[in-house]
């Protein structure tokens, strides 16, 4: 199936457009992976180049990502598994100073999908909370995202504040986002980098099976 017509109404911001395409792709039988990755995200992708060729601002910009996030609420459904016993937990948020949460979301919401709790934290998360949270819940993964440069250094910083509470051995740290590299990860003394929501299921079930 062609997403064209539900990627152009997320770049207007056109929600019920958008609503309405989502459905129609569900009701078409169309696998809601396919509409998630070529109709939703390629539509942000174009939305993030416009607004780097200056032709889109914040606020067109923000009215996307609240359509693309109305649209995510339709297809959540279509990613949750069936009752499964918790596979483990996960704490999640977007680092200190970053607003992004829908590529956090997506992740959530697909590992909550393969049977992960998620604790999620939110967006523009101190170290200091990541920290807390990590003594509070004594999770199995600590998950990272940053969506702008400026940004990935909170993931250092938060992993110093571990080391320096003495947590970093209790919990296993995985970081993503468009900027971050498997490379960046290395650097920090992260244990795993997911490029997108798909891997990052892969790697937690990684890390539980390395055990
Ligand atoms: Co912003 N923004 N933004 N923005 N924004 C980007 C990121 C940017 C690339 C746009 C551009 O210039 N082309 C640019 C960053 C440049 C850089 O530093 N590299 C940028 C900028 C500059 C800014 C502001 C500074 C603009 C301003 O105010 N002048 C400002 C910063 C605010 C702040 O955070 N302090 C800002 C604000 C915003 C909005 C609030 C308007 C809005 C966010 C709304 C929201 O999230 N609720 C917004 C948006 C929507 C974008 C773009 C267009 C789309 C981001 C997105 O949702 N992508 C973005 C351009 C782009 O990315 N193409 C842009 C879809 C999402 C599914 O992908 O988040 O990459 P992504 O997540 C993927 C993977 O990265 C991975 O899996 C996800 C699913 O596959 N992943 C993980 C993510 N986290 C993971 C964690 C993991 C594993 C994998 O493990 C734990």
């Amino acid at each position: 199936m062609d997403f064209t017509a539900l990627s152009e109404t997320i770049i207007k911001g056109n929600m019920d457009g958008a609503v309405k395409e989502t459905q129609k792709a569900l009701d078409a039988g169309s696998d809601p992976q396919q509409i998630l990755d070529q109709g939703l995200i390629a539509a942000m992708d174009v939305v993030g180049e416009k607004f780097s060729q200056g032709t889109m601002f914040v606020p067109q910009m923000l009215r996307s990502a609240k359509t693309m996030q109305a649209c995510v609420a339709l297809l959540k459904p279509q990613f949750q598994a069936g009752t499964v016993s918790s596979k483990g937990k996960i704490i999640m948020g977007t680092v200190k100073g970053d607003l992004h949460d829908i590529g956090k979301n997506l992740v959530a919401m697909m590992l909550e999908g393969a049977g992960f709790t998620i604790v999620d934290l939110g967006v523009d998360v101190a170290p200091e909370a990541f920290v807390k949270a990590v003594a509070d819940e004594a999770p199995q993964i600590l998950g990272m995202s940053a969506l702008l440069s400026t940004t990935m250094p909170s993931m250092k910083a938060t992993i110093e504040a571990l080391k320096q509470a003495g947590h970093r051995d209790k919990v296993k740290i995985m970081i993503g986002g468009a900027p971050v590299t498997s490379q960046f990860a290395k650097e920090i003394g992260a244990d795993r980098y997911a490029p997108d929501a798909g891997s990052a299921v892969s790697e937690a079930k990684g890390v539980l099976a390395a055990g």
